[in-house]
C-alpha cells in the first residue's frame, strides 16, 4: 500500500505551462496517493502559458491538494486553459483579498471538468470573491460523481458557497454548467446562492442533490441555488434531483429563479426555509415576451417554510411557474398554476428521511402511503430515477426523484 506520500511546497506555486497530465494515484485504486501541501505559503497550481487563450489540455488526477492560499483567484489551482480533475481531494485551501474567486480552483474562460473528486472546506474571505469551493467565468464547467461540501464565502458581496458558475455573457452563448450524480453539502455564501450561483449561461442538475446550503447575508436569495439570465436561450434544467433543508435569508430557500427559464422534471424539493416567500421554489420576473418561465413536471414541492411555490414580478404580474403535471405541490402564490397536479396544502407528502437509499447522492424515496406514488409523468422518457432505479414502477411513474420500487 501507498499513502501518506507528501509533498510540502516551500515558497510558492507549481507554474504549468505545456499539455501534462500528473497521476499521484500510484496503485490505481481510484485513491489519492499524493498529497501536495502549499502549507498556507502560496497557491498550489497556476495553470497558464501566457498565450491568452485556453489552448493547453491539464490532466491532475489521485493527488490531495491542501493548505492552498492565494491573494487573487484560486486558492489551490488558478486555471486558463483546459482542466480536468479526476479523482482529487481539494480540502482547506482559501483566498485572501477582495476580488479573488475560488476557494479551491478558480477557472475561466477554459473548460473545467471535475470528476469523483471531494471539494471540502475551502473559502474565500474578501469582498466581491464568488465561489467559497470553485469559480468558473465564460468555460464550460462540469462536476461529475464529486462532493462539493462545506464551502463557503465570506466577504461582502460574494456569491456562490460552493459553486459560482457565470457564463460570461448575457449575449453570446456562454460557458455552461453540469452538475450530475454530485452531493452539494452544507456550503453558505454571504451573497446569492448558499449552493450555487449560476448566471448568464445554461445550465443541468441530474441525479444530484443540494442539501443543507444557505445565504448567510441579510436579505440574500437562493439558499440551494440561485440562476439568473437575460438570455432566453440560456436555460436551465433540474431532473431526478433532491433540494432538500435549504435556507435563504431572503427569498427562495431552495430555488431562486430570476428571469431565467427553468424547467423542474422528476425532483423533489422539501424542508427547504426562506426569511422572504418561496420557501420551496421562488420565480422572479416572468415576462411572456421574454420566454423566461419555471416549467414543473412529475415533483415533489412541498413541507418548505413558509411556503412553497411563489411567483413575483413587478412588471407583468403574471404567475411565472407553467405545469407539466404529475406534481405533488404543497402551499404558495403561484399554486393556481398546477391545476392538473394533486395539491396538498400543508400536508406531508409522506417521504423517507434524507440519506442513502442506493445511488451515489442523498434522496427521500416516497413511503407506500405517500400521495406521490403513481401520480408523476416521465416527460423525458428517463430510464432511471435520480438513484439508478428503474424509473416507471407500477402503475404509473412516481411524483419526485425517487421512483418507489418492490424492494423499497
Ligand atoms: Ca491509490
Ligand atoms: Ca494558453
Ligand atoms: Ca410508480
Amino acid at each position: 500500500m501507498l499513502s501518506g506520500q507528501t509533498l510540502v511546497l516551500g515558497a510558492g506555486q507549481i507554474t504549468i505551462t505545456k499539455n501534462l497530465m500528473i497521476d499521484g494515484d500510484l496503485d490505481n485504486d481510484g485513491v489519492a496517493d499524493i498529497t501536495i501541501d502549499a502549507n498556507a505559503l502560496g497557491r498550489v497550481f497556476e495553470l497558464d502559458d501566457g498565450s491568452g487563450t485556453p489552448d493547453l489540455e491539464i490532466r491532475l488526477s489521485g493527488l490531495w491538494l491542501t493548505n492552498g492560499v492565494a491573494t487573487g483567484p484560486g486558492g489551490a489551482v488558478l486555471n486558463r486553459e483546459n482542466l480536468s480533475i479526476v479523482d482529487c481531494n481539494l480540502i482547506a485551501n482559501q483566498t485572501m483579498g477582495d476580488d479573488s474567486p475560488g476557494g479551491a480552483v478558480s477557472s475561466g474562460p477554459g473548460n473545467l471538468t471535475i470528476i469523483g473528486t471531494n471539494v471540502i472546506g475551502n473559502s474565500t474571505s474578501g469582498r466581491s470573491s464568488d465561489g467559497g469551493g470553485i469559480s468558473n467565468v465564460g468555460g464550460n464547467l462540469s462536476v461529475t460523481s464529486s462532493v462539493i461540501a462545506q464551502n463557503e464565502t465570506t466577504g461582502f458581496g460574494s456569491s456562490g458557497g460552493g459553486i459560482y458558475s457565470d457564463g460570461g455573457s448575457f449575449t453570446s452563448g456562454g460557458g455552461s454548467l453540469t452538475v450530475l450524480r454530485t452531493d452539494i453539502d452544507d456550503n453558505s455564501a454571504v451573497g446569492r446562492g448558499g449552493g450555487i450561483n449560476v448566471r448568464r449561461s445554461s445550465y443541468t442538475i441530474d441525479q444530484s442533490t443540494i442539501r443543507y446550503n444557505e445565504t448567510t447575508g441579510s436579505s440574500f436569495d437562493g439558499g440551494g441555488l440561485y440562476s439568473v439570465t437575460s438570455n432566453p436561450s440560456q436555460r436551465g434544467t433540474i431532473v431526478n434531483s433532491t433540494i432538500h433543508g435549504n435556507r435563504a435569508q431572503g427569498y427562495g430557500g431552495g430555488l431562486y429563479i430570476l428571469f431565467n427559464r427553468v424547467q423542474i422534471f422528476n425532483s423533489t424539493i422539501t424542508s427547504n426555509t426562506a426569511g422572504g416567500s418561496g420557501g420551496g421554489i421562488h420565480s422572479d420576473e416572468f415576462d411572456p415576451d421574454f420566454g423566461s418561465r419555471t416549467v414543473v413536471a412529475s415533483s415533489i414541492v412541498a413541507s418548505n417554510q413558509p411556503s412553497d411555490v411563489d411567483f413575483e414580478t413587478f412588471f407583468t404580474g403574471l404567475n411565472g411557474f407553467t405545469s407539466r403535471g404529475g406534481n405533488v405541490i404543497g402551499l404558495g402564490n403561484a399554486t393556481d398554476a398546477f391545476a392538473d397536479s394533486e395539491l396538498i396544502g400543508g400536508a406531508d407528502p409522506e417521504l423517507e428521511p434524507l440519506d442513502r437509499y442506493g445511488g451515489e447522492t442523498y434522496t427521500r424515496p416516497p413511503l407506500a402511503s405517500s400521495p406521490a406514488i403513481d401520480v408523476g409523468k416521465n416527460p423525458d422518457r428517463l430510464s432511471e430515477d435520480q438513484r439508478g432505479e428503474v424509473r416507471t414502477f407500477g402503475d404509473a411513474t412516481d411524483a419526485g426523484a425517487v421512483e418507489r420500487n418492490d424492494m423499497d
